[in-house]
């Protein structure tokens, strides 16, 4: 195998449910809903959903202030011992919002033990690279469906780029190179990246896929993720791959880099073990009644 395994990042192969099998029984991570704003359209996207990128689809309970997004971290710690991750994944883009940037920076400062992770399309990822180091972040997903600008029109709608809304071959041509570029910086810049991959059969199927693989492995990638296509919005008749198909389109794109395979497509305000999520709300009213558990709440 070409790929390199996570030896460099000892705390996050010890500690980050999502980068390292080994942990995801043991550890919890929670997603602090900050970023409804997006700033591109996918076309398996609605925007009442949760993001597909990093979630199944669900209406987020609600979108929170950075106030409250500190509230409920710092109660549910105290509830979840386990907890070793704080990210922020949606419901839209982290960087199109100013509020991920506060939030992290106040996670950093006030629980200096969890590690920090953002999921984002890559569009501000140059732009936004530094100051992601510098709220702490050790951990990043770019979601990153295409190398080709033909498969990429068929995926992505348009862009909303420094306040310029751009359609067509210029809207690809910028997402995809942003994407690439973004996630080299993110590399060199220490930080450990996954890339994220909608599965889409017929659009980003066949050498597609292995393309980005390959060139994942050549700028540095950590881990791959390939998941299953959730059909809706203009995929809504595509048929969502089999889980034979994603093995297999692993198995062959493990040969370049490593490959996620414990992935639960994670709602944009999930909490718990990545197997076992929790009821966010539910857990915030147990906590504010200070019971562990309790069957007559209602
Ligand atoms: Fe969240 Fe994503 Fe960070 Fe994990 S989820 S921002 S890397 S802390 Fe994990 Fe959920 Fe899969 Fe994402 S299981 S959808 S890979
Ligand atoms: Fe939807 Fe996420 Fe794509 Fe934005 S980046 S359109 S929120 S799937």
């Amino acid at each position: 195998m070409a790929y390199t395994v996570l030896s460099d990042f000892k705390e996050i192969k010890e500690r980050h449910p999502c980068f390292s099998k080994e942990a995801h029984h043991a550890n919890s991570r929670i997603h602090l809903p900050v970023a409804p704003a997006c700033n591109i359209q996918c076309n398996y996207c609605i925007r009442k959903f949760d993001c597909v990128n990093e979630s199944r689809p669900g209406v987020t309970s609600n979108v929170i202030s950075p106030d409250e997004a500190l509230e409920r971290l710092h109660m549910l710690a105290v509830r979840e011992e386990a907890l070793s991750v704080a990210a922020v994944a949606g419901p839209g883009d982290p960087l199109a919002n100013s509020a991920t940037f506060e939030t992290l920076s106040r996670i950093n400062d006030t629980l200096p033990d969890l590690l920090i992770c953002v999921s984002t399309n890559g569009l501000m990822l140059p732009q936004y690279v530094d100051r992601l180091v510098d709220v702490g972040i050790k951990s990043l997903t770019v979601t990153i469906n295409a190398v080709n600008i033909e498969v990429a029109a068929k995926i992505y709608l348009w862009i909303n780029y420094n306040g310029r809304l751009i359609r067509g071959e210029e809207a690809i041509k910028t997402l995809l190179e942003n994407q690439w570029l973004g996630a080299a910086m993110a590399v060199k810049a220490g930080i450990c990246v996954k890339i994220n991959t909608v599965f889409i059969p017929g659009v980003n199927d066949g050498a597609e896929v292995l393309d980005i693989a390959k060139r994942a492995e050549l700028i540095g990638v950590h881990l791959m993720n390939i998941m299953p296509l959730i059909p809706q919005a203009g995929f809504k008749n595509v048929k969502a791959p089999s889980r034979k198909e994603i093995d297999a389109v692993r198995f062959e794109c493990g040969y370049f880099i490593k490959q996620m395979t414990h992935c639960m497509q994670c709602r944009s305000d999930a909490f718990g073990n990545i197997c076992e999520d929790k009821d966010v709300e539910l857990e915030v009213l147990y906590s504010r009644l200070g019971v562990e558990y309790c069957e007559n709440v209602f």
